[in-house]
């Protein structure tokens, strides 16, 4: 066992007193206080106070003089400038900011480095990289002129001004990152508002942005009660677009709010991810392709599989195969640098996980394998494997969100792939063969956001990532992310 200690600056972090980031300034604030509880030890380990009016009054009008003020004034190249600044900071701080999500999340310190920080890094300096680069088009001008005049049209790419990002507990920096670098480069403000499970690491990350420079109010953080708290940001007359990741039915409440205000609204919402392994695949291909789709981050990925197809002739063999090796596998701390499966991020969601594994096996659907918490403290959840009854089964139709494949034969290719495509939702989906053939056209069949062939799970910040049907709108990465968070002036002129 490898068990990293904590760093003294985490500690000290630790027992800060905490609440919200609000114009360059850590502020406490005075609403009630919420414990931070590490998911591996059902331990407190922080308190941060909830954020109220007072709170989002003084974010989101921090963020709005930013906004008019020095962030306008501050020009592309800078902001792109300062978004290297920080992602080098994040990288200085790497093994701190890994620490302080992994006792907040129960993610792996292996993934709080690799997934969390350096992905955040990467996705930084990709945005880096658009400034200077947002900008309009000249267009040609067809009505006729008279008297000899000319006339000449083009468009500016304006910010929107405040966006409020609405951040899950899977990724709280990441995410964050995601929502916050492409905003900022496109020159509008920010105010996130962290999961009240993840309070910590963007206070942290805010801190290291306006010690290389962001200017007061360009940034700000504010915790608390998403029920409450959620409402009072996209009301407020300074928002001026929402970006929201999380569950399916905060993020139509969202949608519903936002639209009814006329604001632009991002929504990256759950679904239920297919992966079809056709029948050329070996039986260890599935395995490994399985495993990858579905367990990463004991399944709290919104981009896992969690409905997987397989050939009849070759489902028993795979789930025997699977399931030794998820034995395999070393449930442990999160601190340990050799744990592949630590706990599930919060009891609400193990109770979630465990109450629907119930709910299937009483439902007829088989478990073969893990189904249940192993006896330690945390919340932590063995991997699962449910053999389902049909494609009706509740695990083929609803999220767990937890590390739970559910698998279902299939003889027909064409059938399969209806199934896959017979589902509410459309974030993500994977097709697995040696087949070119059958793979380019099985892809462009999926009704998904993200089709991946022979891969899962894995995203670039040069791909545009969201989803289709009910998983969501909008998009984020690629030059996709520039509609999303600009908006477009016409000039036409007359010379
Ligand atoms: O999510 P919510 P929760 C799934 C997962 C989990 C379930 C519930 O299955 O068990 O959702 O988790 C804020 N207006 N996913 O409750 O409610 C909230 O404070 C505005 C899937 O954590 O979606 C938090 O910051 N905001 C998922 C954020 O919304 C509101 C990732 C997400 O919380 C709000 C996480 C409101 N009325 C959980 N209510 C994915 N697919 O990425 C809450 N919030």
């Amino acid at each position: 066992m490898n068990q990293v200690a904590i760093l003294e600056t985490v500690k000290s972090f630790f027992q800060r007193e905490h609440g919200h980031f609000i114009n360059g300034l850590s502020h406490p604030g005075k609403g009630a206080l919420r414990q931070v509880v590490n998911p591996a030890t059902a331990q407190q380990v922080a308190h941060v106070h909830d954020g109220c009016v007072e709170d989002v009054e003084a974010a989101m009008t921090a963020a709005q003089q930013a906004f008019t003020g020095s962030w306008a004034a501050t020009s592309a190249l800078a902001r792109g400038n300062l978004l290297l600044k920080l992602a080098d900071a994040m990288e200085r701080h790497r093994e701190e900011l890994a620490q302080i999500e992994t006792l907040c999340s129960g993610k792996t310190i292996v993934l709080s480095r690799g997934l969390e920080v350096d992905q955040a890094v990467a996705f930084l300096r990709y945005f880096a990289g658009w400034a200077g680069k947002i900008c309009g088009e000249t267009t040609d001008i067809s009505i006729p002129a008279a008297q000899g005049e000319k006339l000449r049209g083009y468009t500016l790419r304006e910010p929107l001004g405040v966006v409020v990002g609405i951040i899950p507990w899977n990724f709280s920096i990441l995410i964050s990152i995601w929502k916050m670098a492409a905003a900022l480069v496109c020159g509008c403000t920010v105010v996130l508002k962290p999961s009240e499970y993840t309070p910590l690491t963007m206070l942290r990350v805010a801190q290291l942005a306006t010690e290389v420079g962001f200017p007061a109010g360009a940034i700000n953080v504010v915790n608390g009660d998403g029920r409450l708290l959620g409402p009072m940001l996209i009301e407020h007359p300074f928002c001026a677009k929402v970006t929201f990741t999380g569950s399916v039915p905060t993020g139509r409440g969202v949608g519903n709010s936002a639209s009814a205000l006329a604001k632009p609204v991002t929504l990256e919402l759950g679904g239920k991810n297919a992966a079809l392994f056709l029948d050329d695949m070996t039986v260890e291909e599935m395995v490994n392709g399985i495993i990858e789709a579905g367990y990463l981050n004991q399944g709290q990925v919104c981009a896992s599989a969690e409905r997987f197809y397989l050939p009849s002739g070759k489902l028993d063999e795979v789930l025997e195969k699977l399931s030794q090796r998820l034995a395999q596998f070393r449930v442990a701390s999160p601190l340990d640098e050799a744990c592949q499966i630590g706990p599930l991020a919060n009891k609400a969601h193990l109770d979630k996980v465990l109450g629907m594994v119930n709910q299937a096996r009483e439902e007829g659907d088989e478990i073969v394998y893990g189904g249940c918490s192993p006896d330690q403290p945390g919340y932590y959840f063995l991997p699962t494997v449910v053999k389902v009854r049909s494609e009706n089964s509740m695990m083929m139709r609803e999220e767990t969100f937890g590390p739970v494949g559910s698998f279902l034969a299939y003889d027909d290719e064409e059938k399969a792939l209806a199934m896959v495509n017979n589902s509410p939702f459309g974030l993500a989906a994977s097709v697995w063969t040696h087949n070119l053939h059958k793979a380019m056209r099985y892809s462009e069949r999926m009704q998904a956001g993200i089709v991946w062939i022979n891969m899962h799970t894995l995203l670039d910040p040069a791909l545009p990532f969201g989803g289709i049907k009910g998983s969501g709108n909008g998009r984020e990465f690629g030059s996709a992310f520039i509609n999303d968070y600009t908006r477009l002036k016409s000039v036409m002129m007359r010379y």
